[in-house]
């Protein structure tokens, strides 16, 4: 196996949302420079796969980066070096959506829910984007709030309907959330449900797996190797979690169960194009675009340590029963530092050897601060 030549092939796509202003409920820091629209969040975005070669598209959130011509905005990023990635649609903003969008009681907000989805299909086609992301806020609080089971009939209607939108290399993924904001029910909890909707769907339905969105013990890789073995694995919301959905850094909080991941990804063959690795996070006290530098090299290094893992050795020790060794054969590949090997790639790949380092040297941030003068900052909900 060429790991270096895997490697490079790797693509981890940005979001744009990490580049705006971000926060928690309690304050939202604004930082100088940040981005006042779409535009310049993909040039900030660019600046991610300048120094790491890696992460060539952009994800992009439906309102916050509305704009008039959505061809002009795929030209532009073109012309900063990046393409767009998938459509996140978001039904969980809007003051009608209080008690659910596509599973709301009333069959007027439902239509209005649908009516935004079928419009980011739309975007997909103006933008050339084959992905759309579904993630559902919807849920109840108090128990009798509303009926259980009508919802999930509510639910599968709305899916139906946008499934049958899609173009013939379109797909949605949809992504599941164990709670927040609803805090009783949530309608799209775990993978099963969303393994259940999609399965009845087709094959352009499938599940993504936000990291941050599971009960803690959790064990991600076996959901991952079950998912991608039924062909119904789309991709990644990578980010780290202590408590709740904390979105971090991906790598950040436990780096050991990024490879644990990747390894599966890989085992199940999952590491090529179908699988999305996206990044779903906010750099709240952290400058971003460093920020997701970063998050973009905990990926490759899970990545390639996960490819290293010695696979005959592996299988030999699995089948003699040999609980030590098999177990031995993963940790020598997580245990390798693969800081020198990722460094000697990016030479190959006319990149500087550490991306962090680079990016401070460039001067973008400097420029960005002193250029960006008034206006109105992005933020997360803005
Ligand atoms: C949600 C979900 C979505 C992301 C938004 C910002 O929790 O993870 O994927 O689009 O947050
Ligand atoms: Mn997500």
């Amino acid at each position: 196996m060429d790991v270096k030549a895997l490697l490079r092939a790797q693509h981890i796509e940005t979001p744009s949302w990490a580049f705006g202003n971000s926060g928690t409920r309690f304050k939202v820091f604004a930082q100088r420079g940040v981005p006042r629209d779409p535009y310049e969040k993909l040039a900030d975005a660019a600046q991610v796969h300048r120094f790491t070669g890696v992460a060539p598209t952009v994800a992009l959130h439906i309102p916050w980066d509305r704009v008039d011509d959505y061809a002009d905005l795929a030209r532009h990023a073109r012309d900063v070096g990046v393409g767009i990635g998938a459509i996140n649609s978001n039904v969980f903003q809007d003051d009608d959506y209080m008690l659910g969008s596509v599973t709301h009681p009333d069959a007027g907000v439902r239509r209005k829910a649908i009516g935004h989805l079928l419009e980011c299909v739309d975007i997909m086609d103006a933008t050339g984007s084959g992905t759309l992301k579904l993630w559902f806020s919807d849920g109840i609080n108090y128990p009798g709030q509303d009926d259980i089971r009508a919802r999930q009939d509510r639910l599968a209607d709305a899916l139906s309907e946008v499934y049958a939108r899609l173009g013939p290399s379109q797909r949605f993924l949809l992504e599941y959330k164990l709670f927040e904001p609803a805090f009783y029910v949530t309608d799209v909890p775990d993978w099963g449900t969303a393994y259940a909707h999609c399965l009845r769907l087709g094959p352009q339905a499938q599940v993504v797996v936000d990291t941050g969105h599971h009960a803690p013990g959790t064990n991600i890789e076996f959901i991952v190797a079950f998912l991608l073995r039924e062909g119904k694995l789309g991709g990644f919301d990578f980010n780290s979690r202590f408590y709740a959905d904390d979105d971090l850094m991906v790598g950040a909080a436990d780096p050991f169960q990024l490879f644990r991941i990747m390894y599966e990804v890989i085992r199940g063959g999952g590491y090529g194009p179908d699988v999305a690795f996206m990044l779903d996070q906010c750099h709240n006290i952290e400058p971003k675009i460093p920020g997701q530098i970063r998050s973009v090299m905990n990926v490759q290094e899970a990545t390639a340590k996960a490819l290293l893992v010695d696979r005959a050795a592996l299988g030999d020790a699995q089948s003699s029963g040999d609980v030590l060794g098999a177990n031995a054969v993963l940790m020598d590949a997580y245990n390798t530092d693969v800081r020198p090997l990722l460094g000697e790639l990016r030479e190959e790949m006319s990149l500087a050897p550490d991306p962090m380092k680079a990016y401070a040297a460039s001067g973008y941030a400097e420029k960005i601060v002193a250029e960006r003068v008034g206006g109105a900052q992005a933020g997360w909900g803005a």
